[in-house]
């Protein structure tokens, strides 16, 4: 039987009333903005966690395959709003909240964001489980319930400010539910123990010197149009109290007392870094209490429904969303192993048909690594299974490549040197049964320069499984007039069904729709024109090119080549008679982690020069640079569909996929970029005439640092690179402080410029000029964005779940 009933208005009122008083001690006559807020989303969330329990509970559900999906981050993002969308309930509770004389819109503007993710790959995260609830596969999240999310971000004389991000009400989130009865405990420390057990068998198991308490709180993810409702479970670390210590040795009593206090507070914040692994003894506390909660409830659920533990695999699959939750597999193999005294053999059967994992990077620098001392301190069991993994793997490649030393270095799980260190992606791909990237491209280098070897010893376990995100947040809720555009012609089902934009192709030389089309995209700019008024004291032109880049600050992403062209462009409109361009606001919005030194002088130069160009007699209204502070993704859903130019710049090789890209493309935004990740394919889908492709592709990237690579060469032979580059040397932008941005440009010569952004400015000034051109002529660009919606479908995450559930997961969707 179905929970879902047909929206009950007076019901719902009553249910708002009641919420007002018992959890918000208020009144209707007395009650604010925030306290009506809280008490709809409690009303709300009766339904939700109701179809929570109902989904829990289907016998279909318990006994159909499942997958587990494993992340350090679910950057979720505002939920009422997206919520009411999966409900079908917008317009029945606007109604309802206005009889109130509440305004729907202001109240969901009052939310704050659960920010509980760096940037990409906590955001894909949040759009998997959104197109998992969505198709109806049968899905768990887990995550960790930090108490601040990613840091708020400020400027102070245009430098980063970073300050607690509180993303909870101190009355509570209405959207949460406790569940105390899914506790768990999670031990550290400790030794390992031998013993022989009641049949006279040797058997192992670990004594934790500290333990913690695991708390369950579930976030209901509301399936679009269906009566899916699955948990995002976010475990919240909690000391035990009394502080409890079963058995311990002298030395492990300290450790354990010293780290008791660190220990009580290990979910209290998210590591704000992003691609970049510091290995930090508290994030691998994280991890392991991640992994060690959820393997535990993976096994209550299989148990409870009544499985046998030997068929685990068959029910149940666990994806690895980056090295970040690798130690669950070393946790299910103690378990099978310690606690169910399966042999090596069937244990191993078990877990390496279980896991699968994401890569989500190449980078060196983010490739997690942990020190063998470490490790042992902190979980003396998982590191001899780690070890006794390894000494397989060995076996292994020793049988393939015989007296192969290179082999074996290259592949073994424990990397030699100074201190012997875990490779946490060897551990996975060894222990997995699929390996996937995340582009095309992506997977390639995977393959062809990550992981050669184990492509070789492993034939068949590396996938590609495309990106994706959810149009359900990023096209029909953030970009309701377009969405509303969209359906007028080719009818609703793109909702669900995003390839369906295609049908929009043949109205892309139609002048009605293209003005149509037109009108929504300066609506939408007209809307992030005013916020930035109201939030920022700035006036820009809506009839500019609004260029946009917004993602994480890093070199990679290269920022500051973006930087480099709008310091060509202010030179040449002062010093140039001749050069004409049409107006263009160029909009960043990016956190730095707060340790990237780089990364945060890369933001106060671009304030700086904005600072500037913004207040120049001279330049007007031709030339403005606004640089919006703390992106977050209720930001991205204001800025994104005021897009005209999408910068996707990376080295080529370095973004993996990126899904800003594909988010703009979604809503007309013409892409400036690289052969880059996902921009590869989205040229496929748009065609070369639709998007602006430029810069070395990643074997002329390889190519030109194996030659070696000198940033002076392109320096001294550019004289506008070598203009705009000096412009940051002396105080041009820092009046009566010359060299204050010497930061920047010192990276890109005497530094080296290890993301080669000389080397592509030209071709990158070039692409720029034809985009200036291009958009002179507004019938042909009105078609170019035209077709960029309607060639983009294939980047919803619902078809990346469904590339998921038939390749990797063997899943089945169970309606309800
Ligand atoms: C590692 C160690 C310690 C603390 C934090 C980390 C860490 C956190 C996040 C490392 C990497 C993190 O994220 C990487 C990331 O976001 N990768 C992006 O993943 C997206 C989804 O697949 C891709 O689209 C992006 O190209 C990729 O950069």
């Amino acid at each position: 039987s179905t929970v879902n009933k047909r929206f009950n208005k007076t019901a719902f009122q009553a249910a708002v009333n009641k919420y007002l008083v018992t959890k918000l001690a208020t009144l209707p006559e007395q009650a604010d903005a925030h306290a009506w807020r809280l008490a709809m989303e409690y009303a709300l969330a009766e339904t939700t966690t109701m179809n929570l329990l109902a989904t829990e509970q289907d016998p279909k559900i318990k006994n159909a395959r499942s997958v587990n999906y494993l992340s350090l981050e679910f950057l979720i993002g505002r939920l009422t709003g997206n919520n009411l969308i999966s409900m079908g309930l917008y317009e029945e509770v606007t109604v309802a909240m206005a009889e109130f004389g509440q305004n729907l819109t202001d109240l969901l503007e009052e939310e704050r964001d659960p920010a509980l993710g760096n940037g990409g790959l906590g955001r894909l995260a949040a759009c998997f489980m959104d197109s998992l609830a969505a198709e109806e596969y049968p899905a768990v999240g887990y995550g960790l319930h930090y108490e601040y999310g990613l840091f708020k971000q400020s400027f102070n004389d245009g430098r980063q400010q970073e300050a607690p991000d509180v993303w909870r009400d101190e009355t509570g989130y209405p959207w949460e539910v406790i569940r105390p009865e899914l506790a768990q405990k999670v031990g550290f420390y400790g030794k390992v123990e031998e013993y022989t057990d009641n049949d006279g068998l040797n058997q192992r198991r670990w004594l934790p010197g500290l333990q913690v308490e695991g708390m369950a709180w579930d976030l209901p993810i509301v399936g679009y149009n269906n009566n899916s409702v699955y948990p995002l479970r976010l475990w919240e670390c909690r000391a035990l109290a009394p502080f409890s210590l079963e058995r311990f040795d002298e030395g492990n009593y300290v450790a354990a007392q010293a780290s008791h206090i660190q220990a009580g507070n290990l979910t209290k914040v998210l590591y704000p870094n992003d691609n970049h692994d510091k290995g930090k003894e508290l994030r691998l506390m994280q991890q392991y209490f991640h992994c060690a909660c959820s393997v535990a409830d993976i096994l209550r659920r299989h148990q409870a429904a009544g499985h046998s533990i030997l068929d685990l695999a068959k029910l149940e699959s666990i994806q690895l969303n980056d090295t970040h939750p690798t130690i669950a597999i070393p946790e299910l193999l103690r378990i099978l192993l310690d606690e169910h005294h399966l042999s090596w053999d069937d244990a191993w059967a078990i877990s390496s048909k279980t896991f699968a994992y994401t890569n989500h990077t190449l980078l060196p620098e983010a490739l997690e690594t942990w020190g063998e001392q470490l490790m042992t301190t902190l979980l003396p069991r998982h590191m001899e299974i780690i070890f006794d993994i390894n000494l397989r793997l060995m076996g292994e490649v020793a049988h393939k490549w015989p007296g192969d030393i290179e082999k074996l270095r290259k592949l073994s799980i424990i990397q030699e040197g100074d201190e012997r260190r875990v490779r946490m992606a060897n551990l996975c791909v060894a222990s997995t049964y699929a390996v996937n990237g995340v582009a095309a491209m992506h997977t390639e280098l995977v393959k062809r320069d990550l992981f050669p070897e184990f492509n070789e010893l492993f034939p068949g376990r590396l996938h590609n499984v495309t990106n994706g995100v959810t149009p359900r947040r990023w096209l029909k809720f953030c970009n309701p007039k377009l969405s509303a555009l969209i359906s007028s012609k080719i009818g609703t089902g793109w909702i669900k069904d995003l390839g369906q934009l295609q049908k929009l192709e043949k109205f892309a030389d139609d002048s009605q729709f293209q003005m149509d089309f037109m009108c929504v995209k300066k609506a939408n700019k007209q809307r992030l024109t005013d916020w930035v008024a109201e939030n920022m004291g700035l006036t820009i032109n809506p009839d500019a090119i609004f260029d946009v880049q917004i993602k994480r600050l890093h070199e990679y992403k290269r920022q500051h080549l973006n930087l480099l062209h709008i310091l060509s462009l202010y030179h040449r409109l002062i010093n140039d008679a001749d050069f004409k361009m049409q107006p263009r606001v160029f909009i960043f919005a990016s956190k730095a982690a707060p340790g990237y030194e780089l990364a945060k002088e890369i933001i106060f130069a671009i304030n700086k020069v904005a600072e500037k160009i913004n207040n120049d007699p001279r330049i007007g209204d031709t030339l403005k640079v606004v640089f919006i502070p703390d992106y977050r993704v209720s930001l991205a859903e204001i800025i994104i569909p005021a897009a005209d130019v999408s910068e996707q710049i990376s080295t080529a090789g370095k973004e993996a996929s990126g899904t800003g890209n594909m988010k703009m493309a979604l809503n007309g935004a013409l892409t400036v970029g690289t052969m880059d990740g996902a921009n590869v394919e989205i040229r496929e889908e748009v065609g070369d005439d639709n998007i602006f492709i430029f810069g070395l592709n990643v074997d002329e990237v390889q190519a030109l640092q194996a030659k070696g690579y000198n940033p002076y060469d392109y320096y001294n032979s550019d004289q506008l690179l070598r203009t705009s580059l000096d412009l940051l040397a002396g105080d041009e932008f820092t009046p009566g402080q010359p060299g204050l941005l010497n930061a920047t440009r010192h990276s890109l010569l005497a530094g080296g410029d290890p993301y080669l952004v000389l080397a592509d400015f030209a071709d990158y000034v070039q692409a720029q000029g034809r985009i200036d051109k291009q958009y002179g002529d507004q019938k042909s660009w009105a078609k170019m964005a035209i077709l960029n919606t309607a060639r983009n479908g294939k980047f919803s995450s619902d078809r990346s779940i469904r590339d998921y559930a038939n390749n990797i997961w063997q899943l089945n969707a169970v309606s309800r």
